[in-house]
C-alpha cells in the first residue's frame, strides 16, 4: 500500500502514525528538520497550512546517513538531501554531489531502482540561457546518473521546480522491485531535447509504473504544455491547461500498464493571479481528484503551470 494525502492534521501528530512514510509540510522553510519531515521551500497557493503526507501499510524506519535522511519499509525508500543557500551558488556541481550521495544511500540500503525524483530549489530560472540555473542543475543531475551507470532508459518520473526560499532539496522513491519507465509520443523525450534547451538535457521519464506486492502504482511526472519540444500557449493559461491535461490523458492511455486511475494532482502555478482559473477549472474537470495548489517557477520561463500525478 502506498497511498499521498494533502491534508491540514500537523505535521507531528501525521509523523506519530505508524504508517506515515514521510510529512512534506509546504511552508517556505527549505531545510532538514528532522527524520521523516521534507520541507521544500514551496507554499500553498493560497498560504494555508497544508501537509502532504505518503503513508504505507509496512512498519517505517528512519535514519541519516550522512547529509541524506532516510525512511523506508521492506520494499520502498525515500530519501532527501538539502543543500545550503551557499551551495546554491554552485548549483550544479552541488546537484552532482547531492544526487551522488542519494543514489550511493540507495545502493547501501538495497533499494537499487530510483522511481520519482523531487527537486525544489531556488530562482530556478535566473541566468541567461545556458547560465540558467535550471540547466546547470540538469548537468549536474546527469553527471551524477552517468557516474553511477543509470542510463536513460532507467531514468525515473520527476519533476523540477522553483521555489522563492533559500536552500534546495531533492528527494527521491526507490524500490527493490523494477519499475517501468515510459515517454509520452506527444512529447520528445526530456534526454533528447534539442541543443536550445541547454547544454546537457533533463533526466527523466514522462511516468513511471511500479508494482509492491500485489499493488500497483503510476506516477506521472510533471508535466506542462508542450508538445514535440515546443512550449504551446504562451501567455495564456486556458491553452496550458488543456494541453497540460491532454498530454496528462495520453500517458493515462498509453503508458498505464495496469490501468490506474487518477488520485491526485500536485499543480504548480507560475502566477497567484491564475490560481481561481486552474482551481475552477480542474474541480469542474476532475472532482474526483484530491488536489493540491503551489506557488513555483516552472523551468522554462514561458510554462505557466505545471502539474504531476499519482494514480493508483
Ligand atoms: C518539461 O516537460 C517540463 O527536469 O526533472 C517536467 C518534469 C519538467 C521534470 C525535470 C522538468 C523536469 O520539460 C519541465
Amino acid at each position: 500500500m502506498l497511498k499521498q494525502h494533502f491534508c491540514s492534521t500537523p505535521a507531528k501528530e501525521l509523523l506519530s502514525r505508524d504508517k506515515t512514510l514521510v510529512v512534506m509540510p509546504l511552508t517556505s522553510q527549505c531545510e532538514p528538520y528532522g527524520e521523516g519531515l521534507i520541507a521544500t521551500g514551496l507554499e500553498e497557493a493560497d498560504a494555508h497550512p497544508v501537509n502532504e503526507t505518503w503513508s504505507v501499510s509496512e512498519t517505517v524506519t528512519r535514519g541519516q546517513s550522512g547529509r541524506c535522511y532516510w525512511s523506508e519499509t521492506n520494499n520502498l525508500i525515500c530519501v532527501a538531501h538539502w543543500l545550503s543557500k551557499d551551495e546554491c551558488e554552485q548549483i550544479e556541481q552541488s546537484t552532482q554531489f547531492a544526487y551522488e550521495a542519494i543514489l550511493a544511500v540507495l545502493d547501501e540500503h538495497k533499494f537499487p531502482h530510483p522511481f520519482r525524483f523531487w527537486n525544489y530549489l531556488p530562482g530556478i530560472n535566473v541566468g541567461n540561457g545556458d547560465d540558467e540555473v535550471y540547466k546547470k542543475f540538469c548537468t549536474g543531475r546527469l553527471k551524477a546518473f552517468e557516474s553511477r551507470g543509470i542510463s536513460a532508459q532507467a531514468f525515473p518520473a520527476a519533476s523540477a521546480l522553483g521555489h522563492h526560499s533559500d536552500g534546495a532539496v531533492f528527494y527521491v522513491f526507490a524500490s527493490r522491485a523494477r519499475p517501468r519507465h515510459f515517454n509520452n509520443h506527444r512529447q520528445v523525450n526530456s534526454y533528447d531535447y534539442p541543443r536550445q534547451y541547454g547544454v546537457t538535457s533533463p533526466s527523466f521519464a514522462r511516468a513511471t509504473a511500479l508494482s509492491l506486492n500485489t499493488s500497483h502504482f503510476l506516477f506521472i511526472s510533471g508535466t506542462a504544455s508542450i508538445t514535440g519540444h515546443q512550449t504551446l500557449g504562451e501567455d495564456d493559461i486556458e491553452k496550458q491547461l488543456t494541453v497540460t491535461m491532454e498530454n496528462i490523458r495520453h500517458l493515462l492511455d498509453t503508458a498505464n500498464p495496469d490501468n490506474r486511475e487518477l488520485a491526485t494532482f500536485k499543480v504548480y502555478i507560475r502566477h497567484a493571479h491564475h490560481l481561481a482559473f486552474i482551481r475552477h477549472w480542474l474541480t469542474t474537470h476532475y472532482p474526483q481528484v484530491e488536489a493540491v495548489y503551489t506557488l513555483a517557477d516552472i523551468c522554462r520561463k514561458d510554462l505557466l503551470v505545471e502539474i504531476e500525478c499519482f494514480c493508483d
